[in-house]
């Protein structure tokens, strides 16, 4: 018997749309049950068609560091949709949020924008080749890039979450020119470069990974990363589309000190529409149609609603760089909260945070590569996921992604947040 309106919904749903949902880690597949179907979001809060208000730690699954309807961004919104929404032409505000994109991150010196990240990622990756004339490539097992072709080998999110990190559909060919090495651990980087000498076009990597559940990079590892990178001609590639004024103002790549080739965005710079960036070293971008031959293109790219929506953001964070100090402080005080009453309830489980960025990693050992990571005990995860989603705490359904704290999130939430950890830790 179906009794909640998101049960009706999701039964129905899954006779249209495969799963029921239009991106996997939706579903709540790895932790069982019905998700929920939301209405309406606003500040801290989201609300499902069953009337449930829900403290939300996802976001949208990054976009929204001010929380929801920020009225700065609702209001950019609202005036440009009086003048349309999409002309397929260039306009003033693309020229405006390029501008500032560079302006915020210095390693941006020219910058392309398109409508998801993984779109930016695909996009990169296609600039590094048609810039070096070499086709291979280096991830790193538990990064996620999205979903193109070429990144769905040993992925993280949802691919991993749901045991597929290299999905079918995939073809030998295009999987051939991934070669995958091991996050934090330059040997392994450095093995793959010496047998595929002179044939590697990129190395992508997320330098805080938020797809394995959060991981930082350590120090050495990047910077040794970025001079092998340096000398070898390889296009370093950093994956900023959740990290990307999240976890700073000019994102992993301020806080880890290297500076990388190309840089790919998403989320927090649309304002919570559909969209992607990618930029970087004007030499390598120049090679992007039309200014050079590698082509690149979308109908919707630089839509005026999301460059609006995106500019509203980036500008408030350009004119009010104090919020990371704010966002660090709400974040400590959840984290150090959620230790404390793990500390009571004798639980050892891992946090892994950096900035307004984290996971509660359920495994006693400290969590720095992905080998460590998928030793969490996800089904326990599961558990507390509906123990915390009972007390009206929306967490990621998935162990292996990082939740965030927005600037709307008040001590009061913050507090119902870890009462309820210590209720749902007791349950286990
Ligand atoms: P999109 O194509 O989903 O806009 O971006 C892909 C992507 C690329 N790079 C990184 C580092 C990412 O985190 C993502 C997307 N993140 C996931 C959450 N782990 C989006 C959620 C989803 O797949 O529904």
């Amino acid at each position: 018997m179906l009794t909640s309106k998101s049960e009706k919904l999701f039964e129905e749903a899954k006779n249209y749309i495969p799963g029921g949902v239009n991106s996997p880690v939706r579903a709540f597949k790895s932790v069982g049950g019905t998700p929920r179907f939301i209405v309406k979001g606003n500040g801290s809060k989201i609300y499902d068609v069953d009337g449930n208000e829900y403290i939300d730690y996802i976001g949208s699954w990054g976009p929204h560091l001010f929380g929801h309807n920020p009225e700065f961004i609702t209001a950019a919104l609202l005036k440009a949709i009086e003048n349309g929404t999409s002309f397929g032409a260039p306009t003033e505000i693309e020229v405006e949020m390029a501008k500032l994109i560079s302006e915020l991150v210095p390693s941006i010196e020219m910058v392309r924008m398109v409508n998801s990240g993984t779109e930016a990622t695909m996009s990169a990756i296609r600039a590094a080749r048609g810039f070096t004339g070499r086709e291979k490539i280096i991830k790193f097992e538990g990064c996620y890039h999205g979903h193109g072709d070429f990144f769905l080998i040993k992925a993280g999110s949802g691919a991993l979450t749901f045991g597929v990190p290299t999905s079918p559909g995939v073809t030998k060919k295009n999987a051939a020119d991934t070669l995958v090495a091991d996050f934090n651990d330059i040997n392994s980087v450095k093995r793959l470069v010496q047998e595929n000498q002179g044939e590697i076009a990129a190395i992508i990597i997320e330098a805080v990974v938020g797809n394995m559940g959060t991981v930082r990079a350590n120090d050495s590892f990047i910077k040794e990363l970025r001079s092998i990178c340096t000398e070898e001609n390889i296009v370093l590639i950093f994956d900023e589309v959740m990290t990307g004024f999240r976890v700073a103002k000019g994102g992993a790549q301020e806080i880890l000190g290297v500076q990388p080739d190309l840089t790919t965005f998403g989320k927090i710079i649309g304002g919570g529409l559909p969209v992607g960036a990618y930029g970087g070293r004007k030499e390598i971008m120049q090679v992007i149609s039309p200014s050079g031959p590698v082509y690149q293109a979308g109908t919707l790219s630089g839509n005026p609603l999301a460059m609006n929506a995106g500019f509203a953001a980036l500008n408030h964070i350009k004119n009010h760089p104090e919020i990371y100090q704010t966002l660090e402080e709400k974040s400590s005080y959840l984290e150090n909260g959620i230790k404390e009453v793990m500390k009571s309830t004798g639980k050892n489980f891992q946090i892994n945070r950096v900035g307004s960025m984290m996971t509660l990693f359920f495994t006693s050992e400290p969590v720095a590569d992905y080998n460590a990571a998928i030793k969490s005990d996800t089904k326990l995860y599961g558990k507390f996921f509906h123990e915390m989603l009972n007390r009206g705490i929306y967490l990621p359904p998935a162990q292996f992604e990082a939740f965030f704290v927005s600037t709307a999130h008040t001590k009061e939430d913050l507090d119902k947040t870890i009462r309820a950890a210590e209720e749902s830790f007791r349950s286990l």
